[in-house]
């Protein structure tokens, strides 16, 4: 006896659907996954070229000061892009990118502000010489501990805090929870030591760190302002 022929079809049928099905669930699987990883290179890409911008933003800040003296805009404190100063010094040290000062976008990658922090000699605006010193330093690690120091005596600092956004002030208002490792912790403490290493997202010993950074070297500052005749004399 043979089977019936419809039946043997529809078996064979069912059996194709199925296999079909599993592997457009595959294949639009590894397509999501794409574009996700996609996504996230193309954050990371933008938020580096931002902090590029930022960084020859300050510069060109301080070239521009119509007094004809040289120095860094304040941080902003109320939350509307516009630097936060008194009559001399700024309001305070730390706080959002002054976005509106500097005629730049508003926000990180993620939707964030970007953190800023800048050194009260580098700011005040009666202008900065040959000799000011800077009191920001970077580390590899909080704490910043012997053979850990990436750069001091550094007059601005500029904070992404990356994709997790921990410690982060939101665009819409209020601000994202605390940072959990003390690296990612130290990017969000209002001190004058950040940290700037590569990413981890695995936990572990050291903990989550996504933050991008971006600094202004000194020497390049004040050699800047020298070219663009701003200060008086050659190191
Ligand atoms: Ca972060
Ligand atoms: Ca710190």
């Amino acid at each position: 006896m043979s089977s019936h022929p419809d039946r043997r079809i529809r078996g064979f049928t069912l059996i194709e659907i199925s296999i079909v099905i599993a592997l457009i669930g595959f294949m639009l699987g590894g397509v999501v996954m794409t574009v996700g990883v996609q996504r996230r290179q193309q954050q990371e890409t933008e938020v580096r070229r931002t902090l590029a911008d930022i960084r020859e933003a300050l510069i060109g800040f301080a070239a521009s000061r119509p007094e004809g003296v040289p120095y860094l805009p304040c941080p902003d404190t109320t939350g509307d892009g516009v630097e936060n100063r008194g009559s001399v010094n700024c309001a305070q040290a730390e706080g959002r990118l002054p976005w509106v000062s500097l005629g730049l976008g508003d926000s990180d990658s993620w939707g964030n502000r970007f953190r800023y922090r800048v050194s009260p000699e580098f700011s005040a605006n009666g202008g900065f010489g040959l000799s000011a010193m800077g009191v920001l330093r970077v580390c590899l690690r909080s704490g910043c501990a012997s053979g850990e120091l990436l750069a001091e005596r550094i007059p601005a600092v500029v904070v992404s805090h990356g994709r997790n956004g921990w410690g982060a002030w939101r665009v819409g208002g209020g601000s994202a929870p605390a940072p959990s490792s003390s690296d990612e912790l130290e990017n969000a403490d209002g001190g004058d030591d950040f940290v700037s290493r590569e990413h981890s997202d695995a936990g572990g010993a050291l903990g989550e760190f996504d933050d991008r950074l971006v600094w202004l070297s000194p020497h390049v500052l004040k050699h800047r302002m020298l070219q663009l005749g701003r200060l008086p004399e050659a190191f």
